[in-house]
């Protein structure tokens, strides 16, 4: 097996585990860098080491150790959906945990996945404080298949175990032990000497060796009380609208209290199977990579310097500069803050008081970290107070002419070096970076609303910005929790300029006579949060529009003039209730009638397929276009911007995937149809006309 491995280029077994004796406890290193994922070398590895250490009457206990940073982040993600080689990860646990000596893992940094099964299948677990434990498998559109189902709530009962696995989010290790996951932890610098005493206690004590599997005092719990488990389904159905693998994992979960451990084992392995080889895996672990490449930009290498950024300005106390305040102080960077009125200024200062009082009150946040982070705020009604920063975020209204008189200001006040960002989100960052002599300090940080929630941030790289400003927009923008995306200069960018063909497509859509509600509710049904009417009415319908220049020609034009502006004036497309909670309005459908007829627009139906690939299969077709124009770098990146910026279903994989999914020539074949009937806004792109006829997808580029 050994030599299998080597000739695939993967370790052998000799070094990807190594196998040390400290006295009479075997202590076997799991050395597969960088994150110990369980991929087949080492898997075989520590079979074979296993094997040994049981064989050698000198070896009393056996300890399993993460070198390097931790661990093992699991499963290697990566053979997913590939035949199998070597032993599978359930055989090798079973087979450990029917060693005839104690086994204690030692973990530190993270055991996650197929890593934290591997620890259940060991007789004793310690672990430094610092550890995290988890089994995030849910994310990956999957469950841990390795017995984690069946062996967690066995420890730790069934509602834990439904929140850690349907959850997905791992959890410290003092909280770990706390639930007995953890038999003890170990101190932070003494790991592998506390592992081997504690073996050698269990040694001396003469303890059993316990296997989770004969446990069965906290799975009764389960049996008892069988109505925890729709409880929970109810609790939790709106976080998992759509999703296949939390319901996998709560029927695993279930099975664990009702069949014995062997034959829940084999209800779990059939329910990985079927969401393993399942689009919705497929399309999870796509997006796991995908957001760590868009990281990666092919002319700015990982080791650009970044210019370091020790205070930040940000122009505008509205929405989005307090927003966008929010993020760098929650990261602990000073923020000076800049507004044109005393007003406005105090005003934002008071919303961003608000959330954190807000977030306090719901218990996520401590109020003394409320005043820390206020503390880091300044504001002022000077702009010149910005020569201090070293980043400089512009949020002003979207009008080109003060972005430019702003930027030509910054010019003479920011220091040598600054960084000069607008969060414009469709203007000429080139045009604005045009009114500095320092073009190559210019840059687009265009976050999303609400800015200190979303986390998508599109760093938009100007035709003069320099290599390492994008290095460290990026950076920073990662540092406040942000998944940058870079993308180029284009109307709208890559987020807002695919959006455009959606909202157009929708617009054209109600004119014909679909309902508003009717295209929110096919959106939604897709398993967008929200459909583009929703959508509008939460934005507000009169952002850009304004009594004077509007005249009365569009739908939104006859809303805005009744001054139904929104859930903010509760009535948009939609009445809104004291509540929020909207209802199809009699006034809109009459309001869309009107503008109908005066457009001459011939009233048809359209079914829900229609809808949605009239909806979503130009925005794909925009995306190919900004593929063509370099405005991306990769198809994979547009995705990430719209799994985290507009909320696409990620088990959908973003809109690139999806497309990838349906086949690209079918997408062709429909945007063909479409432009016979509704014109060249439908036209295929060359990227897409090529890609299909050669027989490939976006992911091939
Ligand atoms: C499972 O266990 C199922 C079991 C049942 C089986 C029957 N596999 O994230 P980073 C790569 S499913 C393969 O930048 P960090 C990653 O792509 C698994 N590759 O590091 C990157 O590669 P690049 C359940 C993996 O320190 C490099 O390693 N486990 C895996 O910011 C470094 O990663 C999870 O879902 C993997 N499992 O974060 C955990 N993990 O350099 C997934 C990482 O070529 N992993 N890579 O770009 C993580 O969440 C994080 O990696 C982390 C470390 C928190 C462990």
């Amino acid at each position: 097996m050994a030599q299998d491995a080597n000739a695939q280029g993967k370790p052998t077994n000799d070094n990807v585990v190594a196998t040390a004796r400290e006295g009479a406890v075997a202590v076997l290193t799991l050395q597969s860098g960088p994150v110990n994922a369980l991929g087949s070398g080492l898997r075989q590895g520590i079979l074979a080491a296993i094997e040994a250490a049981e064989a050698d009457p000198a070896v009393k206990a056996i300890v399993l150790i993460g070198g390097g940073r931790m661990f093992s982040a699991g499963a290697d993600i990566t053979e997913f959906g590939k035949p199998q080689s070597g032993i599978g990860l359930p055989e090798l646990l079973n087979r450990i945990e029917a060693v005839g000596k104690p086994v204690v893992a030692a973990i530190h940094g993270n055991a996650l996945g197929g890593g934290l099964e591997t620890a259940l299948a060991c007789h004793y677990r310690v672990a430094v404080p610092s550890a995290k434990v988890g089994l995030p498998e849910v994310k990956l559109g999957i469950l841990p298949g390795a017995g984690g189902t069946q062996r967690l709530p066995r420890v730790v009962g069934p509602r834990k175990a439904l929140e850690v696995i349907v959850g997905g989010s791992p959890i410290g290790a003092k909280a770990a032990a706390g639930m007995g996951l953890i038999d003890e932890l170990a101190p932070e610098d003494g790991l592998r000497a506390h592992a081997v005493a504690f073996a050698e206690r269990v040694v001396a004590e003469g303890r059993p060796l316990t296997k989770i599997r004969d446990r069965d005092d906290k799975i009764a719990e389960g049996r008892d009380d069988p109505g925890l488990f729709a409880a929970f389904r109810d609790e939790n159905s709106r976080k998992t609208r759509g999703f296949e693998a939390p319901e996998a994992c709560i029927a695993c979960i279930e099975a664990a209290c009702r069949l014995p451990f062997d034959e829940g084992m084999a209800f779990e392995r059939a329910e990985f199977q079927k969401l393993v080889t399942g689009t919705q895996s497929a399309a999870q672990r796509y997006v796991f990579f995908a957001e760590r490449q868009a990281a990666k930009i092919p002319d700015v290498p990982d080791d650009t310097p970044a210019r370091p950024i020790a205070r930040v300005g940000v122009i505008g106390a509205g929405t989005m500069g307090g927003g966008i305040s929010m993020n760098f102080l929650n990261a602990g960077i000073p923020v000076t803050i800049v507004e044109t009125k005393r007003e406005a200024l105090d005003r934002g200062l008071k919303t961003i008081r608000t959330n954190y009082e807000n977030t306090a009150k719901k218990g996520r946040l401590k109020a003394e970290d409320v005043e820390t982070r206020m503390g880091l705020l300044s504001d002022t009604l000077e702009l010149e107070r910005l020569a201090e920063c070293d980043l400089i975020i512009e949020a002003v209204f979207e009008d080109m002419g003060i972005k430019k008189e702003i930027f030509s200001k910054l010019d003479t006040i920011a220091k040598p070096g600054a960084i000069l960002a607008s969060n414009t989100s469709y203007l000429d960052i080139d045009a604005i970076a045009a009114m500095t002599h320092r073009p190559a300090d210019v840059i687009g940080m265009h976050f999303f609303s609400p800015a200190n929630v979303m986390r998508l941030l599109e760093v938009v790289r100007g035709e003069k910005t320099a290599k390492d400003v994008i290095a460290t927009a990026m950076q920073i923008g990662r540092k406040v929790g942000k998944i940058p995306v870079l993308v180029g200069v284009c109307h709208g960018f890559v987020g807002n300029r695919m959006l455009a063909e959606r909202q157009r497509e929708a617009n054209r859509l109600i004119l014909e006579g679909v309902t508003p509600w009717d295209v929110d509710r096919v959106i939604y049904e897709f398993g967008l949060p929200m459909g583009p009417f929703t959508m509008s009415d939460l934005a507000g319908l009169d952002i850009g529009w304004s009594r004077e220049t509007n005249k009365s020609e569009s739908v939104r034009d006859l809303l805005c003039e009744q001054d139904r502006r929104g859930q903010k004036t509760s009535a948009g497309f939609y009445d809104y209730d004291a509540k929020r909670k909207a209802t199809p309005s009699k006034v809109t459908e009459e309001i869309i009638a009107t503008v109908a007829e005066r457009q001459g627009v011939a009233r048809k139906d359209a079914t829900d397929q229609e809808i949605l690939e009239r909806c979503l299969y130009p925005m794909v077709n925009e995306g190919a276009k900004i593929l063509e124009e370099g405005k991306a770098i990769r198809a994979s990146d547009i995705d990430i911007v719209w799994i985290n910026g507009y909320g696409w279903p990620v088990y959908r994989g973003g809109p690139m995937f999806w497309a990838d999914t349906i086949g690209l020539p079918k997408v062709l074949e429909r945007l063909r149809a479409y432009q016979a009937e509704y014109g060249d806004a439908f036209k295929p792109s060359a990227l897409l006309e090529r890609l299909a006829a050669e027989g490939k997808g976006f992911k091939d580029l």
